[in-house]
């Protein structure tokens, strides 16, 4: 399923009970965030998870470090829109997403288990 876009804001206070992404412009959580939160009633994070096809247009490839909330905290991260291009594996928060994929995210699954790319 596709996640629902919450706040664009800095600073703002992610809930850690609800399945999350919040996404930082720069490395170390800093910078721009946005907050891209699991819609009740779909909040639980299973194996197949759920992915997010596209960003705001502002969020396109800017994307350098981001937290993952509750229980999805595998996350893919791709290049292209529609979880297409070259893809990374993370888990857990990431500080920094790696040169390959800084600046370069366009698209994003997260599950409850990890899943190759
Ligand atoms: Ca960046």
């Amino acid at each position: 399923m596709v996640l629902a876009l919450k706040s664009y804001s800095c600073g703002d206070v992610t809930s850690q009970w609800w399945n999350s992404i919040k996404l930082f412009k720069d490395a170390d959580f800093s910078g721009d965030s946005l907050t891209l939160e699991i819609p009740f009633p779909y909040r639980d994070c299973d194996q197949e998870g759920m992915r997010i096809d596209s960003l705001p247009t502002e969020w396109d490839a800017v994307t350098s470090s981001f937290r993952v909330y509750n229980t999805c905290w595998h996350s893919r991260l791709y290049t292209e829109a529609m979880t297409a291009g070259s893809c990374r594996k993370y888990k857990d928060d990431v500080s920094y997403v790696g040169d390959f994929m800084n600046d370069k995210m366009m698209s994003v699954r997260l599950q409850s288990v990890e899943r190759a790319c």
